[in-house]
């Protein structure tokens, strides 16, 4: 029976509620705080998943599931209550438990903290994965860290970003159980022992540090709670608590000091999303949680059938990004020298059951450890990457049409001064399947990065276009539109998104329309709020809503989206008495701390909107706000709020993209290149229910090779020049008007990313955008048949797509 199914009673939840605060929170009704409320809250809802997790258990034990494991350094949550409550239907009866308790719902949901377990789209999508698995009844499980600490926090100082650390855990975590008896050894340093046994060739990895994984696992629910996953989370731990020795010859110090190492593995969530400067730390969260994951998953397979000959037929293994990629040779060293199986049956096995997405190919983000720093930390597993790199370049090397130039390219091992171990390389070698995360992105890598290695190896590459999913993306943050929806089609969407096509015909319908308009305004009202509570500016809720909302990255183009705003108040000033169209520009996002040109970018437009606001000519025509501390709690707020949605990367450079996919879910129109999943956006809505502008991904690179003069366009685009004098002369930097000039100089001089020559082709298209909202009605048909259209990117397609092409894994449902 599902927990749905099961006869939910609003006294007998107010009694479990009462009942958790009085015994396990300790407080009584009238000193318990919100936090106390939520807490008890949890653990009554709590209760009525973990019977049916044990269920989900034992069922998934069965050799009728394919047991899949996604591996990802990152899990962006964000909040669990609303979530588990909606997906288990118990949101009105909880809400009617607590309001007899005299307790706002709405305030106990919002004093979750976040589980920020992640930087940006990478690890918001293996959130939205453990879903959509969950709700399929996929036998899925996810591996990630239990970073003390996730993303930090952000806030603005005179408009600079400014970083505090993140304490999500202060308060403890209800949802998590800790279990001590899932722990593994995890070794780092060391040295490498070879001997023989009866002619068999032995490696004794000894020596070097020793630390413990301890699991901590998180139930996820799927929809109605049919089956409940398992979201399991390492934390590092020393096997000694404490050094006695030290600790009676009185050094205190070295008492700790081997705890305090072992934590330091999981203290922390790395804030970067690109380049990183080879930190040691880093590669050894890697291969902490990937060995410990790798462990567990072996261990368990061998409970179940005493054998790994069938690993490749019950066992699928996702790597997201590279991050696990030491998962290629961690497999074969524990097959090889703990479970003594021989090379070649140990790469057949690895090889079947690994696969690996690829999310950027940014040539900076592509991970590349050096060989000294890996041999030093595992020296056991470069000598199984010498073999297999050996062994892979042997085999192609026979092929009559190879050439030396393509087997360096597909080395693992790149040559030069500082050699570098290429995880990517690593990741595609060792795996059945390598996956793009959108059609054109598949292509590129096809073309690009992986160019080589896919002419060895045609049938290895996929493109599974991302997806989201719509119980939070929808149901829970937009309950307004979610209901509409259900009273004109019925709530099949919720499981089946396709089913909102169901939706085109009432896109000419007067009565849906004007309902859908409302809600959409009341989501704007509400936002509105938001922002004259956080920065203390009004906006109009019948302006034009346009969000540019992500990591602040120069190839998502902010500072395109800005100088437009400059060219936009420049303009208004020039002819205040002209029809312009009321816009508030909102932007939300986190620089990584280290990215000094992102941050300058946020300084930028926060020094604008304080021009901007404050400027009594603009009178409410342009308002500009920056809502500082993005993250998934605040995407809920704004996404349903949002009128056009800014998909504006240089084209080649956004892998999917999935912010993209949540806006036109939730009714707003996108403006933005034909990168990422733009493209199938693009083809699901129709050319004209979207604005699309500049240059391919095609002419992007063209471009780049010859014909690129950024001096000369800027000259001849007397828009773009002005608004880069305004900033040149200090006009939003009255006291340093220098403060800009790196962006200036970069935009007159490389522009790497194409802003000058997207620019005019983006203004145009912004003016466009002002004509076709200026009649509501159009609009509006428009913001449904987005909504209508977006069956396709539910995260569910994408899942089904990975166990059918990727994982040849069941769905229960
Ligand atoms: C890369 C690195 C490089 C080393 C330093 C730490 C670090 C951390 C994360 C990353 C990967 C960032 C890649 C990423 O988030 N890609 C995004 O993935 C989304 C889901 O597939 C996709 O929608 C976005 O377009 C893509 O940018």
């Amino acid at each position: 029976m599902s927990i749905a199914s099961k006869p939910i009673d609003p006294a007998a939840l107010k009694s479990a509620i009462l009942d958790k605060l009085v015994y396990s929170v300790g407080k009584d009704l009238d000193r318990a705080t919100r936090h106390d409320w939520f807490f008890a809250t949890t653990l009554a809802v709590r209760d009525r998943i973990v019977d049916h997790w044990m269920q989900t258990h034992r069922e998934q034990a069965g050799d009728g599931h394919k047991h899949v494991y996604y591996l990802s350094l990152e899990f962006l949550i964000g909040r669990l209550l609303a979530d588990a409550l909606n997906n288990m239907q118990l949101m009105e009866p909880v809400g009617i438990a607590l309001s007899e308790l005299g307790v706002d719902p709405d305030e106990v949901l919002k004093v979750e903290p976040d589980a920020a377990l992640g930087n940006g789209g990478l690890g918001r999508l293996a959130a939205c994965f453990m879903d959509s698995m969950a709700t399929l009844g996929v036998a899925g499980m996810g591996y990630g860290i239990r970073y003390e600490h996730g993303l930090f926090k952000q806030g603005f100082d005179s408009g600079w970003q400014v970083e505090r650390p993140e304490d999500w855990l202060a308060f403890g975590n209800p949802w998590e159980f800790e279990r001590p008896e899932a722990v593994y050894p995890i070794r780092f340093f060391g040295t490498v022992k070879e001997s023989e046994i009866e002619g068999r060739k032995i490696y004794l990895w000894e020596g070097g540090e020793r630390v413990l994984a301890v699991a901590w696992d998180t139930p996820i629910v799927g929809w109605q709670g049919q089956t409940i996953n398992t979201l399991r989370l390492w934390s590092g731990q020393s096997g000694n608590l404490i050094d006695l020795d030290a600790f009676n010859r009185g050094d205190y110090v070295k008492a700790v000091e081997e705890q305090v190492n072992a934590q330091s593995i999981s203290r922390v969530l790395y804030p970067n999303d690109s380049t990183e400067a080879g930190q040691l730390l880093r590669l050894k969260q890697e291969y902490f949680f990937t060995s410990a994951s790798l462990q567990d998953i072996l261990r368990r397979h061998l409970a179940r059938f005493e054998t790994f000959d069938n690993l490749g037929q019950q066992v699928a293994i996702q790597l997201n990004d590279t991050h696990p990629a030491i998962a290629v040779p961690e497999l074969m060293r524990l097959l090889i020298d703990d479970y003594e199986i021989a090379w070649d049956k140990a790469f057949a096995i690895t090889s079947s059951v690994i696969n690996y997405t690829n999310h950027t190919l940014m040539p900076e983000a592509l991970e590349r450890w050096p060989v000294s720093l890996m041999e030093r930390l595992l020296p056991r597993h470069m000598q199984i990457i010498y073999e297999l790199n050996a062994q892979v370049l042997n085999e192609l090397r026979s092929k009559p049409e190879t050439r030396d130039p393509d087997l360096a390219e597909v080395s693992i091992i790149g040559e030069g001064r500082d050699r570098m171990v290429r995880m990517g390389n690593l990741a595609f070698l060792g795996s059945r399947r390598v996956n793009g995360v959108s059609a054109l992105h598949g292509d590129l890598m096809k073309e690009t990065v992986f160019k080589q290695l896919h002419a060895f190896y045609p049938q290895k590459i996929t493109a599974i276009t991302n997806g989201v999913t719509p119980r939070r993306w929808l149901l829970s943050c937009n309950p307004g539109l979610a209901a509409l929806i259900t009273s004109a089609i019925g709530d099949r969407w919720i499981t089946d998104l396709e089913a909102l096509d169901e939706l085109t015909p009432l896109a000419k319908d007067a009565s849906f329309k004007e309902h859908f308009a409302r809600i959409k305004r009341s989501n704007k009202e509400v936002l509105a709020a938001l922002i004259a509570k956080r920065n203390g500016i009004g906006v109009d809720p019948d302006a034009l809503f346009d969000v540019q909302i992500k990591r602040i990255h120069e190839y998502k183009r902010q500072l395109l989206n800005i100088l437009e705003a400059i060219a936009l108040y420049l303009a208004i000033k020039q002819r205040p008495d002209a029809d312009w169209q009321p816009r508030v520009k909102i932007f939300g996002g986190k620089a990584a701390p280290s990215y000094v040109r992102a941050k300058l970018v946020i300084k930028l437009i926060n020094d604008v909107a304080r021009v901007v606001n404050g400027d009594p000519d603009i009178d409410g025509k342009l308002r500009i706000a920056f809502l500082p501390n993005y993250n998934v709690s605040l995407a809920e707020r704004i996404i349903p709020a949002g009128e056009l949605s800014e998909q504006i990367s240089t084209a080649g450079l956004e892998a999917s993209g999935t912010g993209n996919m949540k806006f036109a879910l939730n009714g707003a129109l996108t403006i933005g290149t034909l990168d990422g999943a733009n493209v199938e956006i693009k083809d699901h809505v129709g050319d004209d229910n979207i604005f699309i502008f500049g240059l391919t991904a095609e002419q992007v690179l063209e471009r780049r090779s010859h014909g690129h003069n950024p001096q000369s366009t800027i000259e001849t685009t007397p828009i773009l020049r002005e608004a880069l004098d305004a900033i040149g002369q200090g006009r939003f930097s009255v006291d340093n008007p220098s403060l800009f000039r790196p962006l200036l100089e970069d935009l007159r001089t490389t522009d790497w990313f194409l802003v000058t020559d997207d620019f005019k082709s983006y203004f145009d298209t912004q003016r466009r955008v002002d004509k076709v909202y200026a009649d509501q009605s159009i609009w509006t048909e428009k913001a449904i048949i987005n909504t209508a259209k977006m069956g396709f990117f539910s995260s569910d397609r994408s899942i089904r797509e990975y166990a059918d092409v990727i994982w040849q894994a069941p769905l229960a449902h």
